[in-house]
């Protein structure tokens, strides 16, 4: 069921005229139903008619996370609250969460944009489904729910957590798919590892993993330790949830942007200005479809680059790079900017550690300094401090040499950094 509708290798003449139309459409209805929008549009002196193409698009005005901060709860909802059926919530790192609502329609096109996207991935109808993130406000759970159901798998409905408890099932229920962040992967392949289980010869062959940054070092690192296929798909529930975009199983490269759904900007993250596409920049959406939470030109602060190049798959819609930080995540080290994902590659790539780390910020004086927490394999940490340290001054110097800052690397021994159990936690920051 479900494999590559018609709508995924659609001409881009024609997926161009679709996009417009519904634009013009989402315009009208915010214009109409949500007095924020009205205001923004009103200020900027734009009306809904005035938008003829595509690239009139950059007329809108932005919305940013402090527009639904300040119209918390249901402020910025265009359908009456009797029309809603669901809402969700994403986590704020502070204060109140942004809430998102949507109509029956609205979940009806996220199940078929999920199906699509599991179907992308080289799910098909009839595999076992393991969904191991969290069901809730959070957005991962239900999203892959109703998505798997709506492709035609057997859903096995985990959650997150309970990680003995899950491996337990995955050996049990053998599930062909299975679904979590890719941090939880790693932590379900330990998990495997210390129950005598080899993932590897277990029938799950493929993974979607998503709702945190990772590296191309990462997919090697889980693909391997799962023997799987592990596709990256993004999203995030300003925009609907999981299924924003996905990689497909054809190519793993790159990640297609649901263009009959979504319109796709890339921005300066500084100026706010449109930049062309293979420039990198902050990803900018707006909805296409969506009739409880339609939003225009959403800064999601996450960074990538667009590309128009044909894929192997055959599917017309632009890819996004994968994500490789926000802007909102940037550390600013001694005057260098560094995202965590750089650190990650460094240390995925050395043999001895262990995929498991954390990052520390202190303020020293007026200067940032920056702590690597990472942890040894079992072989690494049997040698003894002094090989774990000889281990921790090499990649210091990786770090120095690829990234361009100092910083202080300490190797910890099995099982002494943190375990992730949804998104992890990749920096503590103690400046704050
Ligand atoms: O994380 C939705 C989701 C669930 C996506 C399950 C994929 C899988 P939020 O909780 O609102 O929604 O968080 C959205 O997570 O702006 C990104 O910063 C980050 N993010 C999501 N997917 C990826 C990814 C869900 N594949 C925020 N790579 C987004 C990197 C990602 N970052």
């Amino acid at each position: 069921m479900i494999l590559h509708t018609d709508v995924e290798t659609m001409p881009r003449e024609e997926l161009e005229a679709l996009q417009l139309k519904r634009l013009q459409n989402t315009v009208e209805h915010c214009y109409a139903n949500v007095r924020a929008y009205r205001e923004a549009m009103d200020e900027l002196g734009f009306k809904p008619e005035q938008l003829k193409t595509l690239a009139d698009v950059r007329h809108l005005p932005f919305t940013e996370k402090e527009h639904l901060r300040a119209n918390y709860p249901f402020g910025m909802f265009a359908a009456p609250m009797d029309q809603v059926v669901r809402v969700h919530a994403s986590s704020g790192t502070t204060g109140k969460p942004t809430v998102v609502g949507y109509t029956q329609r609205d979940i009806n096109t996220w199940a078929d944009l999920m199906a699509r996207s599991i179907s992308a991935a080289g799910v098909r109808s009839g595999d076992r489904f393991h969904n191991a993130y969290g069901y809730g406000l959070f957005t991962g759970g239900l999203g892959f729910h109703y998505g798997a159901e709506r492709l035609g798998c057997t859903v096995v409905p985990m959650s997150g957590g309970q990680t003995q408890k899950q491996v337990m099932l995955i050996n049990d229920f053998a599930p062909t798919a299975l679904g979590c962040t890719p941090s939880y992967a790693l932590n379900l392949a330990e998990e495997a590892e210390r129950a005598g289980i080899d993932m590897r010869k277990l029938p799950v062959k493929v993974g979607i993993f998503g709702a945190e940054p990772w590296t191309e070092e990462m997919r090697f690192e889980i693909e391997s330790r799962l023997g799987i296929d592990a596709i990256d798909i993004y999203g995030l529930s300003e925009i609907i949830g999981p299924g924003v975009s996905v990689e497909c199983i054809e190519a793993k490269s790159g990640l297609h942007v649901w263009e009959d759904h979504f319109y796709v900007e890339i921005v300066d993250p500084d100026t706010g200005e449109p930049l062309p596409y293979g420039e990198e920049g902050e990803l900018v959406f707006t909805s296409l479809t969506k009739e409880a939470f339609p939003i225009l030109r959403y800064r999601t602060r996450d960074i990538s680059i667009l590309d128009a190049t044909p894929c192997k798959c055959g599917r017309t819609h632009v890819r996004m790079k994968r994500i490789t930080g926000r802007t909102d995540d940037m550390l600013i080290i001694r005057g260098v900017n560094v995202f965590p994902s750089q650190v990650e590659s460094v240390l995925v790539r050395t043999e001895t550690l262990s995929p498991f780390y954390q990052i520390e910020i202190f303020r020293e004086g007026t200067m940032d300094t920056m702590k690597v927490n990472v942890e040894a394999t079992a072989p690494l940490a049997e040698q003894g401090v002094e090989a774990m340290q000889r281990v921790a001054a090499n990649v210091t110097k990786d770090i120095k040499d690829f990234i361009g800052v100092s910083c202080q690397v300490v190797v910890k021994g099995v099982g002494e950094v943190p375990r992730s159990q949804g998104k992890a936690v990749r920096v503590i920051d103690h400046r704050k």
